[in-house]
């Protein structure tokens, strides 16, 4: 074991970087148009669509602050290749939320919905992974209006995109529709494990025809 001799524990230490990602120290602000304002007395988080009991199911700020609190570790790989790795992130899981509001057997895919009509597609599997997080703090410390406060979805298995700051609901499909990058050339998928940037890369079955 230890360090081969002339490598740096650098070296050692990227199998944790997808394929054509770099380390980021710090955390970038990434992301397309304006910090949105927080308005707690008009901010309330939807789940919607195809739903068990098909009935809409809304929380204001105050009932979302008091789900239950779980914390994760997971990665953000940005698609304009910077990964920051080991971040500890403080929410409500996925998981848990499908289980307060259950969708119907149909389900396949969710529309994740943020301000300004920002949105992302993702498979119910990766919506549902033990990991993916409606966090509210990173490293125990609420998240700043530039990172998504007062919400924002972290999907560690998937390219950043994925998880939209400023979330305000999920929609449960029956089937897949691309979401707000997905629709301007990037992958329906976004792995970054196999590299899966831009739509041109699908393959069938990867998404809905573009
Ligand atoms: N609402 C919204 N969420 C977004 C984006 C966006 O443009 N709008 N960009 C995504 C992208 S491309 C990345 S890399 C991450 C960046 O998160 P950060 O700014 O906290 O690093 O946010 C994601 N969430
Ligand atoms: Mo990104």
């Amino acid at each position: 074991m230890g360090h081969p001799v002339g490598r740096t524990s650098r070296d050692v230490a990227e199998p944790d970087l997808p394929p054509g990602q770099r380390l980021q120290r710090g955390w970038p602000v990434t992301h397309y148009g304006p910090v949105p304002k927080f308005r707690p007395e008009r901010w309330e988080f939807r789940v919607f669509g195809a739903t068990a009991d098909g009935e809409k199911h809304c929380w204001n700020h105050e009932e979302f602050s008091a789900l239950p609190y779980s914390s994760v570790v997971g990665d953000l790989h940005c698609v304009t290749k910077f990964s920051m790795l080991g971040a500890e992130w403080g929410g409500v899981l996925a998981r848990d939320l499908l289980a307060l509001a259950p969708p119907a057997p149909q389900a396949t895919h969710v529309m994740v919905w943020a301000e300004y009509g920002f949105s992302s597609n993702l498979r119910m599997a990766d919506f549902a992974a033990e990991r993916t997080i409606f966090a509210t703090h990173k490293g125990g410390e609420l998240l700043t209006a530039e990172h998504g406060f007062p919400l924002r979805l972290v999907v560690p298995q998937l390219y950043a995109w994925k998880g939209p700051k400023w979330v305000r609901g999920v929609e449960y499909m029956t089937a897949d529709r691309r979401g707000f990058w997905e629709e301007r050339g990037y992958h329906n998928v976004g792995d970054p494990w196999r590299e899966q940037r831009y739509s041109y890369q699908e393959e069938p079955g990867d998404g809905p025809e573009l």
